[in-house]
């Protein structure tokens, strides 16, 4: 309850202490129905929870664990999927696109209204992989079309997690072209972010990886951040026109077995005109701070800049 208005109800039981029983409860009431009404109108004006019934979005996430597959043997089981909103058929209206940890992703376009239809089979983005984690909507190709990139991991053992990108081909469908663009990456992906770090036009990508290593085989004395995984850690691909390069090492962008990628975020922290990233790490690595230099490379800078920061992070944001 607002504070206003517990005074004014505290008001109320006091003021009505100095006339006889049968007018305090009139002046008690009259009181209370107003500090309801107040509530009632203050929870219309944000939101409203909207039943499946009507939106028609009845999608959800389940999970089945074995004796082979769980949160013993994975540990990101439990870490759940992902949505992305956008227009995607430019309609004017946002659509959902949802991915499952295990079953199929689903596309919704929206019909107005609050009402949805799954299009996920005619659209062609239910995904083939084992286990999908992240997705982020970003026009890739540059068509003016929302493209739909979705992250995979989960598969510890076969070659099933490569990502996926479903390029938008303006009449409904989509085309699934991660390997030919160079984004099919094998990491334990978390999430993907689209920006123009070198300013020249296109989206360029981030990808967050979380790594495959157990947590208990690390050697803590050991600092090996600067060692780059061949099989994962964090990368930064440069949108080349047709295919995407990985540009990580040469731009300054940290991708060790102990880069366990949470969430990143983009934000121009410096006011300079020039993107930034900020990435959390889960357990024990602390998380990056890369300031954009403007000549296609970053300077990693978090204990300069924020010498304190949150022990196991999940999602960064930017305060706007
Ligand atoms: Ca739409
Ligand atoms: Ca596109
Ligand atoms: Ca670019
Ligand atoms: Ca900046």
């Amino acid at each position: 309850m607002p504070v206003p208005l517990f005074s004014f109800l505290i008001k109320s039981l006091k003021f009505g202490q100095n006339y006889p029983r049968m007018v305090r409860w009139p002046i008690w009431l009259l009181a209370l129905s107003l500090v309801g009404c107040r509530n009632e109108q203050q929870s219309g004006k944000l939101f409203e929870l909207l039943k499946s019934s009507r939106t028609k979005v009845r999608f959800e996430n389940r999970l089945q664990f074995d004796e082979a597959f769980n949160v013993y043997t994975y540990r990101n089981f439990y870490n759940g999927g992902g949505v992305a909103l956008g227009d995607v058929d430019n309609d004017g209206l946002i659509d959902i696109y949802f991915s499952a940890n295990m079953g199929s992703n689903r596309l919704y376009l929206n019909e107005g209204g609050f009402r949805f239809r799954d299009v996920t089979e005619k659209s062609g983005v239910g995904g083939t992989r084992a286990w999908s984690t992240g997705v982020t909507m970003a026009d890739v190709n540059g068509d003016g079309l929302l493209d739909i990139y979705v992250c995979n991991s989960g598969d510890i053992k076969g070659d099933n997690k490569q990502n996926e990108l479903f390029l938008n081909n303006g009449n409904g469908t989509f085309t699934e072209q991660a390997e030919a663009w160079g984004l099919a990456d094998q990491g334990y992906s978390t999430h993907a972010a689209f920006f123009d770090y070198d300013r020249d036009g296109d989206l360029d990508c981030y990808l967050l990886n979380n790594s495959y290593q157990a947590i208990g085989s690390f050697n803590l004395r050991e600092n090996i951040r600067a060692v780059r995984d061949p099989q994962g850690g964090d990368k930064l691909f440069r949108n080349d026109g047709a295919r995407f390069t990985d540009v990580s090492e040469q731009a300054g962008i940290y991708g060790s077995v102990i880069g366990f990628g949470l969430g990143v975020t983009l934000g121009d922290v410096n006011l300079d005109g020039w993107t930034d990233i900020y990435v959390s790490n889960d357990f024990f690595e602390r998380d990056y701070l890369y300031i954009n230099r403007g000549d296609g490379t970053f300077s990693e800078e978090l204990e300069n800049i924020c010498p304190i920061s949150a022990p196991l992070p999940w999602g960064p944001t930017w305060p706007t």
